[in-house]
């Protein structure tokens, strides 16, 4: 019988979470930590990567060792004084997805664009939800979907 899309008991995930702007990523980490354990997820385990430029290379390698059900990558992107943010919420983005479609585990996209802090810290863990937490929600029901799909 398949698993309902919201239990994690069967599944194995990877966080990948960026170090940079580390003040919201950590609240992004625990808004996720907290999903693994209310969802029940059977395994978990955490790695850090410089910034989100780097997620996308990192989640691929973790998506290919065949270990975990799905990858959750955690980072924050926020506008400073030059479009530098843009390129690496861009390439962080694409690299991402890019990294699900090659490995076939699906990549979740938990990297917070915004324009200020106070929009990230309402996003990590404020008024606005976590999207960390979200984003484990989503591996969950993703890998739930994709198992349920498999012809083997
Ligand atoms: N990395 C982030 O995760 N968020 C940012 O807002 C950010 N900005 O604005 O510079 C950032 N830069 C670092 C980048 O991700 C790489 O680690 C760095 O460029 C080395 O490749």
């Amino acid at each position: 019988m398949p698993a309902e899309h919201n239990d994690g008991s069967n599944l194995s995930i990877a966080i990948v979470a960026a170090r940079f702007n580390e003040g919201i990523t950590s609240r992004l980490l625990e808004g996720a930590l907290d999903a693994v354990k209310r969802r029940a997820i059977r395994a978990h385990e955490v790695f850090w990567v410089p910034g989100s430029f780097e997620l996308p290379v990192a989640a691929k390698r973790v998506a290919e060792s065949g270990r975990y059900d799905a990858v959750v990558c955690l980072g924050a992107v926020i506008h400073h004084e030059t479009d530098h943010y843009l390129h690496i919420a861009t390439q962080a983005a694409a690299g991402i997805q890019r990294a699900a479609l090659d490995s076939g585990v699906p990549c979740i996209f938990g990297v917070l664009t915004c324009d200020t802090e106070e929009q990230a810290l309402a996003r990590s863990g404020g008024a606005r939800g976590n999207k960390g937490f979200e984003a484990v929600e989503s591996a969950i029901e993703t890998a739930n979907l994709l198992r349920s799909l498999r012809s083997d």
